[in-house]
This record gives structure tokens, sequence and C-alpha cells, in this order.
């Protein structure tokens, strides 16, 4: 058993979280995490919000509130979202905390005691129309590296080369645009310059890392490493803890770094046990694993190390797998540009498992990777057509033919030793692919396999043999349960949610890496009742997910809208009574075309409804699928049938209908409002 110390970069609280961020560096380590946990190793998973630096600030400023006000809004919506999305860390700490501002004073202190850190006068840019200094990204202007208009004085937006704001060309105040001059200013230098003979050898010794991060680090040998400003001309950060350094703070960089460790310190006093971070941060068998984006690759490969050597004793990454860019339909992520797509957005629509399944199968590892809803929708649909259709044919042919009692197996044949074997080399494969950071691959790997599940029930044909012979179809069902429970352990880290469930109709839910391959099922045990795991996705169900803002304007009936009716008062809207309910049968009627008859499941009674369904919606589509019905509307009959209610749509007015869908945690009876 080994020690794992697993991070994600901190993300920056001036904004939700997209997909972009969750595919880079919080999705592939949460896969990681989670199958490290299954192997019982000794692991802890660490991140944060990162609450200082000029983006903060900027935020700020363009929203008319306080930086305060920006980390403690966003922090909330980040670490909400991540939660839903089942990222699983054992601590997401901020670092607003004190704890964090003590901790990251300490280390400013003791580097500068033993000669890492030195004060010197320079030169920075200062904007007289302002009346104040440009650190970081106040300053733009062109990158001297690549000649991009979109650097900033700390970093290049197009080729992520760390920069000194002086050597920026064309520089101009982002805030109000005029050309700034440099002026004297006092700072503290990190001196990286004394690390770079021990750095070397170090970096060198890590060649098994990805390529893009031995590629950059070998960049920056060849360039030399330099003395860095590590602190700024701002009023919102770590106070710099000398005498005489009032107005300046710690470059978020240089304190963010640190918060891996502080956030690691804050889970060990919550955990009662303040002493139990040393164990991960000091023992030289610690196994330090950071997620990050390939933007962030310097710092964690430069900088954090020489910091971490110049503390002394301190463990140092033992990897640092670098996830390359999430572009959306072939262009670069651009919040500014609105091509975001926000992770809250997402999850108030659809579960997070099918993401999570498209983002994993389809990650950014070597190359940037793009995302489309098209492809999404097809990845979400072969998840529920391949590995959702394999469990739950297999669950409802035990309900069927063995009344949910999981089968006694007569005969194992050639079929059978074979699938054992073949899910016994997947879980191997996989480990190793999962240990080397190839998520995509173990991905693909496990879907290989429902794949196999599916063509041996197929080859099988227990329908037939139900009728023909009993001991066959009770050894191809028992066999099926067998590998649905290894399809569940091995899907697991991918798409826990979904895993859950299966755990639940199988009566299983220990997560145990090795156990894929037994036969974890006994005969004998009653199953769960089927439900339903992963719903396909039609063309342009996306459409229910654009943000407010992106929507076309819809004033007085212009652009195809209907007009705003009367004004309501409160009173009278609180009469309306809407609930959630699910669709569980469904019915033509006679002599209507458009019409379907609904039954509806509203958690304390079911009722018939009647809805013009028919041209928008398949039977198949419509069972078991959550709506939202109207529940106190007078009913009434139509041709004939009795409509107790009404079941509610968008209309987009040009001939599209759309079911509108309560959230995926909801249950029949749940009250809307
Ligand atoms: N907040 C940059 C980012 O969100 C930065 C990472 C800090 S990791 C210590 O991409
Ligand atoms: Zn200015």
């Amino acid at each position: 058993m080994s020690r794992y110390l697993v991070t994600s970069a901190l993300p920056y609280a001036n904004g939700p979280s997209h997909l972009g961020h969750l595919a880079g560096a919080y999705l592939p380590a949460d896969i990681y995490v989670r199958f490290l946990r299954m192997c019982e190793e000794d692991v802890i998973y660490i991140c944060g919000t990162d609450e200082h630096g000029v983006p903060i600030t900027i935020k700020a400023e363009q929203m008319g509130i306080t930086p305060g006000e920006v980390v403690d809004r966003f922090h909330e919506i980040i670490s909400r979202d991540f939660e839903r999305f089942g990222i699983s860390f054992d601590n997401f700490s901020r670092t607003e905390k004190p704890e964090h501002y003590r901790f990251t004073q300490e280390v400013f202190l003791n580097l500068f005691k033993k000669g890492y850190i030195v004060e010197k006068s320079m030169k920075q840019f200062y904007c007289d129309e302002c009346s104040r200094f440009l650190p970081d990204r106040y300053v733009g202007g062109t990158c001297p590296e690549c000649g991009s208009a979109n650097a900033r004085g700390d970093q290049c937006e197009d080729c992520g080369s760390w920069l000194d704001a002086l050597d920026l060309l064309k520089a101009v105040c982002e805030i109000c645009g005029s050309s700034p001059a440099p002026r004297d200013t006092t700072h503290w230098f990190l001196r990286l310059n004394a690390f770079q003979e021990w750095l070397e050898p170090w970096l060198e010794a890590h060649d098994n890392w990805k390529s893009n991060v031995l590629n950059y680090c070998r960049g920056w040998r060849n360039e030399g490493l330099r003395e860095r400003a590590i602190t700024r001309d701002l009023d919102w950060g770590v106070p710099v803890p000398l005498p005489d350094a009032s107005g300046k703070v710690l470059y978020v960089w240089f304190e963010a770094l640190l918060g891996y460790i502080s956030s690691t310190k804050e889970l060990f006093t919550k955990r009662g046990d303040p002493e139990g971070w040393k164990k991960y941060w000091f023992d030289p068998e610690t196994r330090l694993v950071q997620f990050i984006g390939k933007d962030n690759i310097v710092f964690h490969a430069i900088i954090e190390p020489s910091v971490l050597h110049g503390l002394g004793s301190y463990v140092l990454p033992w990897n640092i797998p670098a996830n390359e860019y999430l572009t959306i339909n072939g262009e670069k992520i651009s919040t500014s540009r609105g091509t975001a797509i926000w992770l809250t957005d997402y999850l108030a629509h659809f579960p997070p498992d099918p993401m999570r399944y498209a983002l994993a199968i389809n990650a950014p590892e070597n190359r940037d990777a793009d995302f489309t809803w098209d492809e999404f929708r097809s990845k979400n649909n072969e998840l529920a057509d391949v590995f959702g259709n394999f469990v739950n044919r297999t669950i409802k042919f035990a309900h069927k033919a063995f009344e949910g009692v999981v089968p006694e197996p007569a005969v194992e044949g050639q079929a059978e030793r074979e699938l054992m074997a073949s899910i016994a080399s997947a879980r191997d494969e996989m480990e190793e692919l999962l240990r080397n950071f190839k998520t995509k691959a173990a991905c693909l790997r496990v879907m290989d396999l429902a794949r196999e599940g599916n063509r041996y029930f197929d080859q099988s044909q227990p329908w037939k043999t139900a009728h023909t012979d009993r001991n066959k179809c009770a050894t191809a069902i028992y066999y099926s349960i067998q590998l649905a429970d290894s399809l569940r352990i091995l899907f697991a880290p991918f798409i826990p949610f979904t895993c859950e469930k299966i755990g639940r109709m199988l009566g299983s839910s220990s997560l145990l890496w090795k156990d894929a391959g037994g036969e974890n099922i006994p005969s004998g045990r009653k199953l769960g009742e089927p439900e339903i795991l992963l719903e396909k996705l039609r063309k342009g169900f996306e459409e229910v997910m654009q943000p407010e803002d992106s929507r076309p304007e819809s004033t007085d009936g212009e652009a195809g809208k209907p007009a705003i009716k009367e004004t309501v008062s409160f009173d009278e809207f609180m009469k309306i009574d809407m609930r959630a309910g699910v669709v569980k049968e469904v019915d033509d009627i006679e002599g209507a075309d458009k019409l379907f008859r609904l039954i509806v499941d509203m958690g304390d009674h079911s009722r018939q409804l009647v809805a013009g369904m028919k041209p928008f919606y398949s039977k198949e589509e419509l069972i078991n699928r959550k709506i939202v019905v109207l529940v106190n509307l007078q009913p009434v009959k139509i041709m004939g049938v009795v409509s107790n209610g009404m079941v509610l749509a968008s209309d987009d007015g040009k001939g599209g209908v759309y079911l509108l869908q309560p959230g995926s945690d909801s249950c029949p009876g749940d009250g809307i409002h």
C-alpha cells in the first residue's frame, strides 16, 4: 500500500466553473482518487478556492461589489457544483481562511531568513490616470514570446509564458486604456536562480512525466531561472509579514500553491488529529500527485518544487498530470464571448454521470479535445444503450423469469469461463491504465467489457432457454448478474451515481477493485426493483439549458415569442399547484392523432391525463419520464377521455414542443414553486 496526496488546482473564486475546468483538473483527479480508494490505498484528495490576486479584484470592480463578496459568492457556487458532480474532495478549503494567512506568512519569513527572498527596488507600470500601480492582469499588451495580443502582466493567455509586465510590448492599462509608465517601487523577490542547480537533475529524474510537462520544463531550464517578484501593490491578499510593507501583499501564485498544505492542515484539524497532515507532507514515501491544466505547469513543476525545497523536508511532486484544453465547437472556451458551458446550467437539467462519462472518454489528455452537444448526446446514448441496457435487461429478466431472485447456475461452460476471464483481464488492464493516468483508455476498456456483456446475453438467448432449458437460462442470468456487479465496480470511478443505483438493485455496495471478476452476488439473493439507470437524449435536447442571456430577446411578441400576459398577484399565483410526476403508461386515444392518454405516478396517487404529445414524443420516450403536472386544473373530457390536470411543456412557436423536466433528484409528488 502506498500513501497518496492528490490535489487539483485551486480554482479562482472569480466565477462559476465550466466544463473546461471539470475536464482539465477535477474529473480526472476524482476518477484517479476513487480508483485508488477502491484499491485500498491511503489517499487524501485536497483542494479549495483560490481567493486572492488580480483575477478577484478585477471581478469585484466589474461587479461593483467587494472582493470579499466575490469570493464568498463563488466559493459557494464552485463547491456546490463540484459536490453535485461527485468530485470527492476530502477537503475543499479557501485561501481566505486565517490558518492559510498564518501559514503562508510563516513560509515567507522562513524563506526570507534563509536568504531565498530578498527586497529590491524595481520598476513597475503605474497608471497616471488611475493613480495606481498595475500588477499582473491590470496591464495588458503583446506577448514578447509569441506575439499574441492577449498577454497580461503576469502571463500570456495564449502561449502560457510566465511574463514580467515590463517586457510586454504596447502595454495598456486594463482599467482605463491609457499607456502606463514604469515607476519605482519596492518588492520582495524569490531567488529562483538559487535553485537552478538543484532543480535540473530533479526534473531530469522525472522522465516518466507527461510530455507536455517535460517539454515545458525543458524550455524553462534552457532560459535559466531568474529572480521573480512575489509581492504586489494591492490591498486584497495576504499582507507581507514585515515592517514597512504596508500596502504590499503576497503574489497570489506564491501563496495559492501553499494552499494545498494549509487545506491539508485544515482537514486533519477537522478530523481531530492536528498533526496528521505531517505524515502526508513530510514523509518521503508520500506520492504527491497534482492535477492541473497546462497553463499551470510552470508553477507546479518549477516554482512549487523550488519553494518546498527551499523550506526543506517537504514532499515534492511525484507526478503532475497536466491536461490540455477542452474546446467547445472547435473554439477555445471564452467566458467573455459566452462560449463556456457552466456546470450550474448543465446540472439544472441533467444528471452528472453522462457528462462525467463523455468527458472521461473524450478527455483532453494528450491534446486538446473538442466538446459538442451532438457528440455528448451520442456518448450519453451509447452509455444508455450499451451499459444501461445490459444491466437493465439482466435485472428485468431475473424479475420476470426468476421472481427477482438470483438463480442457481447449473452448467459453467466455455462461454462462462471466457466471460469471467475477460472481466479479470479488463480489471487488470484498467488498473495499469488508471495508475498511469490514462483515464480515457481505461474508460474505453470498461465500455468494451459492457459490450461483451451484451454479446454474452444475446448469444445465450435466455428468452428462448427460459422455455426450453431452465438450467441454461439460470446460468446465463447468474453470470450476467455477476458481470453486472463487476461492471458496477469498474465503472464506479467514472459514473459513481449510476453505479450506486446498480448497487441498490444487486444488493451490493462494497467497492473493492479486486472484487471485479469475482462471483459476488450469491444465488438466492432477492434483487431490488429495476430502476431506470440512464435516459437517452433526443436531438436538440440541449436547448433547455441555454442560459437566459444568450436566448434571443423576447419583447411583446417579437421574434415569434408570445406577448407577456397581464400581471397576476402573488396570491393568485399561489393558487396554482404544480407537482413532479412520472409517466407510467401511455396509450393512443381512438380517433385522435395528436393525443396520448397518460397514467402518471404522483407519489401518493396516480392520475390520468390527456396530452397533445404524440407529434413530439414516442411512447418509449415518455415511459418513465419525469414531467411537471398542473394538478389543480378543473378536469375536462377530451375525445371522450377525462384529463385530470395538465402536462407542462415549452413551445418554441415554430413547432418545437419540449416537456418540462423536474431535476434528476426529484421524486413523484414533489411540489414545484
Ligand atoms: N487559481 C489558476 C487557475 O484557476 C489558479 C490555480 C492555483 S493552483 C495553486 O487556473
Ligand atoms: Zn489606467
